[in-house]
């Protein structure tokens, strides 16, 4: 079976739902620390389980005979930056409760997202490379870039098979993002078919990487499926889908709601934004496993929209 730990988040909510979809919903186990999450998963068994809870994840993964965990549970960037010990606590010894555990009850793969994050100001920013400095200039960026390390050694010293991701922002119709940086992206979508102007807390020409939701957990579940020989990269694998700026997705978005409005005022979020990529290399994602993003801005925009109209009417 399949541990998804965070579940209750932005990416966790559709990853059940896919995992489950792709595997079968009694093959899959959604936990989250806050249990009033289990609302979210009605097609599979919910555990209450808080990563620092060692014992307890292990009688979940011995109960449930878990073969594979993907690792969720984070606190994303701007809300980090109000939070610098907690933060580090939760994103990065959290991952090692995941990774000794791991180790001890022989779980045969482990998912963890890492994030473009990990990359800073002294990175180059335009088609960052794979194996570039990660000079993070957030507490969520530190605690990705120290995680991916983590996650590199537990696999050449102890032969545990991590495999982690760098995402771009993710921006989903399904599920709400909190306390990220890039949580405007789809703030846009919600306000643009309640027919609500938006207070955009970036710059309009603030250029970062982007992926749409089905993107991201493509790639998840195709970093996971591969051969462990294909794997060739042990910190994480740069993505890139697309590169937007909010100005872009105002514009697209006008497309189908011609009312909808944004007004700019950059706030100390603006700073994080300006110390990451601007786009990322991912030839090593495309070559290994076979990474290939199928949506572009304005076929994004169709599809959120679409979705979002049909749900709110
Ligand atoms: C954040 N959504 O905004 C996350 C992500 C690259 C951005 O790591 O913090």
């Amino acid at each position: 079976r399949i541990l998804v730990i965070g579940a209750g988040g932005q990416l966790g909510q559709e990853l059940v739902r896919t995992l489950t979809a792709v595997f079968g919903e009694d093959r899959v186990v959604a936990s989250d620390i806050d249990r009033t999450k289990a609302r979210y998963f009605k097609q599979c068994p919910f555990e209450p389980l808080n990563v620092f809870a060692t014992e307890h994840m292990e009688t979940i993964v011995q109960h449930y005979n878990i073969k594979h965990i993907y690792h969720l549970a984070a606190i994303l960037s701007a809300h980090g930056e109000k939070h610098p010990m907690a933060t580090w606590q939760v994103n990065l010894d959290g991952l090692l409760q995941v990774l000794e555990v791991s180790k001890k009850m022989k779980v045969e793969r482990v998912f963890w997202p890492s994030s473009i994050a990990v990359f800073g100001k002294h990175s180059p920013l335009e088609n960052t490379p794979q194996h570039g400095m990660r000079d993070a200039g957030t507490v969520y960026g530190i605690a990705k870039a120290a995680g991916e390390l983590w996650c590199q050694y537990y696999y050449e010293r102890y032969g545990l098979d991590v495999r982690c991701l760098r995402y771009p922002g993710l921006i989903g119709h399904r599920s709400l993002p909190g306390g990220g940086t890039t949580d405007y992206a789809v703030d846009f979508y919600h306000r643009a078919v309640k027919g609500e102007s938006y207070t955009c807390y970036l710059a309009p020409d603030i250029r970062l990487p982007m992926l749409y939701m089905p993107d991201a957990i493509k790639a998840a579940l195709q970093l996971m499926k591969a051969p462990r020989e294909r794997i060739r990269v042990r910190s994480g694998y740069n993505l890139q889908g697309m590169s937007v700026t909010p100005k872009e997705i105002e514009l697209s978005i006008q497309r189908f709601c011609p009312d909808f409005k944004v007004v700019y005022e950059p706030d100390q979020r603006q700073a994080i934004a300006e110390g990451w990529p601007r786009a990322v290399y991912d030839a090593p994602a495309s070559k290994d496993w076979g990474w290939a993003p199928k949506y572009d801005l304005d076929f994004m925009s169709e599809d959120i929209l679409m979705h979002l109209m049909e749900r709110i009417g």
